[in-house]
């Protein structure tokens, strides 16, 4: 007996619809004609990248890597100039699926490229047989992720830790073939890619990407067929708004099954707007790139505000204070640190065996996430050990990355880079520099400028000007006095 497959409704598929994307939609046995042909011309690759806007042919190339066991690596096509060079040298990918006609930046033109052609899904079953299912250690993904310093790491999930996750939220959720998910996430991180496209095509049920986040777009999917809903908290802020001002908003959101935050933290102002609102609890659920989901509030237990569950099942978690003991009894009020161990968890950062080894603790992966335990075994996050990563529209963003592209400005001689709340974003990111130039360059030139090495939602959205930056004996920038 081989392993169980990771996406099992490919090897018995119906035409029920799998994705949707606008007017375009793909059945089970299409997706399944189309991977698996496709499965066949990359299965000699060592690794893929995709090129992961957000349309159908980006699905169909994820599940198609995933049939043939070639280690996907998702690629943000808004990604600047630096980034993207550190994610082709650093994940090496023998060549690039795209959408036909897809325009590539020059990094990505250099490889070999294979277009995803929906219009082989007029094949027959017969050509379309399934090869072996890969081992369940074996890599899935590599998707990239920002620290505090350096360019972003590549975290390599295995088959086992994505299944395990899925089926996991599953069960907490009651989530089956019948739901459709909603979703306008993008497609190269966990939350839009692994939750959002590969729970549904798991569970065999059906998800319909509007393109772009709108809430019309949301209402309109939640007023026909779609059951689910998952955002970030920004896009939670703005239904809330939206809710109170339209009955008809209010209404679809209210009859949703379940509607699912995650990524970053929904205030307890938006959960409750939307309580009064519509009548309907949006669940919280937590985890990071390298662990997956580990906590959701589960969609038959209580829905307070400000938590975010228990762990999942078959997830180890604990609480380890700032002397390295482990919290044992919950309390409410104790802060540690959450460490997660169990099968959801990465095999390690892409050719940084030193980051991988730091970021663990005897086999247990330490998030950087700091929170307390209720009674009722749900977590609450209070912060993260880190100071220097800003988490602004359910992107998690390194300081040092903005401070490093910023210096590349000739118009900039010093700079610190922090965030500060935003009731849109959570956090918006907020540059600090020593400028040159008469006058000296403008904030948004700035914002143009990181936009174009880096990736648009790094830009900073406020520039203060200062004549020198506050630094301690060390030379090194008090932080903590900018932000105040
Ligand atoms: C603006 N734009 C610019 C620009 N200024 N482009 C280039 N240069 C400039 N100077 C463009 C943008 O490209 C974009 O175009 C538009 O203006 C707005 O960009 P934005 O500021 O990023 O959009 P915003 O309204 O802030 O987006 C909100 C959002 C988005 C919620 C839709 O932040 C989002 O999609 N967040 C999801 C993040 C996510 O998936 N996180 C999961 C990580 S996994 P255009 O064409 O788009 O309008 C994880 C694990 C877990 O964390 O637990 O889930
Ligand atoms: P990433 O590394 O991009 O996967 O982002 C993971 C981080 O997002 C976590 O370490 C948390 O800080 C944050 N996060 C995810 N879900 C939540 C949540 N429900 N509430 C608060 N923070 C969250």
């Amino acid at each position: 007996m081989g392993a169980p497959p990771l996406l099992p409704i490919l090897h018995e598929p119906t035409d029920a619809e799998a994705v949707r994307f606008g007017q375009c939609s793909v059945t089970y046995r299409e997706l399944r004609v189309t991977a698996a042909a496709l499965a066949r011309r990359v299965s000699d690759a060592r690794r893929v990248a995709i090129w992961a806007r957000p349309e159908p042919e980006t699905c169909v190339a994820m599940v198609a890597a995933l049939v043939a066991g070639v280690p996907a690596v998702p690629v943000n096509p808004r990604l600047g100039t630096l980034e993207l060079r550190h994610l082709v040298s650093d994940a090496a990918p023998d060549l690039v699926l795209t959408a036909p006609r897809a325009s590539l930046p020059a990094a990505l033109r250099a490889l070999p490229r294979l277009a995803v052609d929906l219009g082989t899904q007029g094949g027959s079953m017969q050509g379309a047989s399934m090869p072996p299912e890969p081992d369940p250690e074996s890599p899935a993904l590599i998707i990239y992720t920002s620290g505090t310093t350096g360019p972003p790491k590549g975290v390599v999930l295995p088959r086992r830790a994505l299944a395990a996750d899925i089926d996991a939220l599953a069960a907490a959720w009651g989530w089956t073939a019948q739901d459709v998910l909603v979703h306008a996430l993008p497609l190269f991180h966990v939350h839009g890619l692994v939750l959002g496209v590969l729970g549904p095509l798991r569970l065999g049920g059906a998800l319909h990407h509007l393109g772009s986040f709108s809430v019309d777009g949301v209402a309109r999917e939640l007023g026909g067929s779609a059951t689910m809903l998952f955002g970030v908290p920004t896009m939670y802020h703005r239904l809330a708004a939206a809710a109170e001002r339209d009955p008809q908003v209010a209404a679809v959101l209210g009859r949703a099954r379940l509607l699912v935050s995650g990524s970053a933290a929904l205030s307890v102002s938006d959960h409750r707007r939307i309580a009064v609102a519509t009548g309907q609890h949006v669940v919280q659920r937590y985890g990071m790139t390298e662990s997956l989901i580990t906590c959701a509030v589960r969609a038959e237990g209580p829905r307070e505000p400000g938590t975010v569950g228990p762990p999942l099942d078959g997830v180890a978690l604990r609480l380890v204070d700032d002397h390295g003991e482990i919290l044992e009894a919950p309390d409410d009020e104790a802060v540690g640190e959450i460490e997660v161990a169990g099968p959801t968890l990465f095999l390690g950062y892409l050719n940084r065996s030193d980051a991988t080894a730091e970021s663990m603790r005897e086999g247990w992966f330490r998030t950087g996430d700091l929170a307390t335990r209720g009674l009722d075994g749900g977590l609450r996050l209070v912060g993260r050990r880190a100071t220097d990563l800003i988490s602004s529209g359910g992107y998690k963003i390194g300081a040092g990355e903005i401070e490093n592209a910023l210096l590349e400005h000739p118009g900039v001689t010093e700079v610190a880079v922090t965030g500060e709340p935003d009731p849109d974003l959570g956090e918006r990111v907020v540059a600090w520099v020593v400028a040159v130039g008469d006058p000296p360059p403008a904030a948004a030139e700035f914002a143009e400028h990181v936009a174009r090495l880096l990736a648009p939602h790094k830009r900073p959205r406020v520039v203060h000007y200062l004549p020198a930056l506050p630094r301690n004996e060390m030379g090194k920038v008090r932080k903590s006095e900018l932000r105040r």
